[in-house]
């Protein structure tokens, strides 16, 4: 049915690319993804078809602003949680939090903080975003290299970019697509995907390299990239909440202070509090995926009910390998 069709775009991603896309991924490296597509390698990164239009296309045209503020991650690394928070903080003064009709009580994160690639530019190859009133907040996958030219060189914009430990964002991403998948597709191999994952073929991978880049980023450049974990996130959030703002150039004042605002928000956008509002126990974004699908455990460590000792030990071989020499604390 075209209805259940085009519910669920996640699942098209070759049928939604226009001629001179399909082009393009004809001579790119292929590999099998995780849903009903295949993997595109670009500029050294995994994408899937559709998205990769997405990106492409905001390469072509996106003209970053000095006030733009971008939330960029891998997939599974927190980016709902830090879409609500960002959203909250940068809003406070026209969306007070304690109001009875702020917007994250009606709507998704997602649906409030655009992805550029999967949203924005895959909906349309142009969209209207020049009208949209200054601080623009807008999110994405897109790896440091193929972001658009723009937002690296042309201008003073800020990227706030969240990792999170790998073995959390692998088994996160597992269940997440298994959740997308169709019944009749049934659910992924754990031991077939994490060999791709490790391999770096997964969407936007290589994980290690997305993270690396923007790590790099940010110590050259700590005014421009602000580089934050999950992890600490979920130990201190009060700390990071005030760190974000203050990088934001959006400090909370002592009055603020005086209120409780930090606890304020960090409630509104916490796990209970939003996985337990009627929009995203029963909504659906646009694209068609269930707003339940982004909100699971929201736990640090889910990993050791899932991985054996061995991909354990895979996986912390890689992440040593990988950031030695970085600098970038392990986990
Ligand atoms: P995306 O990159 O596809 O947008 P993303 O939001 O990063 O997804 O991933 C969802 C993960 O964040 C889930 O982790 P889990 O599978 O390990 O449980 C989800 O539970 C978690 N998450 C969603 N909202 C919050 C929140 N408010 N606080 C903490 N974790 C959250």
């Amino acid at each position: 049915m075209a209805s259940e069709q085009t519910s669920r775009k996640y699942l098209q991603q070759e049928e939604c690319v226009e001629y001179e896309i399909k082009e393009l991924i004809s001579t790119l490296p292929r590999q099998n993804g995780w849903l009903a597509s295949s993997l595109y390698q670009y500029q050294g990164f995994w994408h899937a078809a559709a998205y990769l239009q997405g990106l492409i296309s905001c390469q072509n045209h996106f003209q970053a602003r000095d006030s733009d503020v971008f939330l960029i991650t891998t997939p599974k690394s927190g980016t709902t949680w830090l879409k609500a928070l960002i959203f909250a903080l940068m809003n406070r003064k026209q969306n007070p939090i304690s109001s009875a009709t702020h917007p994250l009580l009606s709507h998704n994160p997602h649906a409030l903080v655009p992805f550029l690639e999967i949203k924005l530019y895959a909906d349309n190859q142009k969209p209207d975003i020049a009208s949209l009133p200054s601080p623009r907040l807008f999110s994405t996958h897109i790896p440091y290299v193929s972001l658009p030219e723009s937002v690296k060189n042309g201008s003073r914009c800020k990227l706030v970019y969240l990792c999170r430990n790998p073995k959390d964002t692998f088994v996160s991403l597992w269940h997440f697509t298994n959740k997308l998948r169709t019944p009749e597709m049934g659910a992924n191999d754990i031991g077939g995907v994490f060999d791709r994952f490790c391999n770096g073929i997964s969407l936007y991978g290589p994980f290690w390299d997305h993270v690396l880049e923007y790590w790099n980023l940010s110590k050259d450049d700590p005014e421009g990239a602000l580089f934050l974990r999950y992890e600490d996130m979920k130990e201190q959030p009060g700390v990071h909440l005030r760190q974000l703002a203050e990088f934001l150039k959006c400090p909370f004042t002592a009055e603020e202070d005086e209120l409780g605002l930090v606890e304020e928000m960090l409630r509104l956008c916490s796990f209970d509090h939003l996985s337990g509002l009627e929009v995203n126990k029963s909504g659906k974004l646009s694209s068609g995926e269930a707003n339940n699908a982004f909100f699971r455990r929201g736990e640090v460590g889910d990993w050791k009910n899932y991985l054996t000792p061995e991909m354990v030990d895979q996986v912390d071989r890689i992440t040593a390998n990988k950031f030695s020499g970085s600098g970038l604390q392990l986990w």
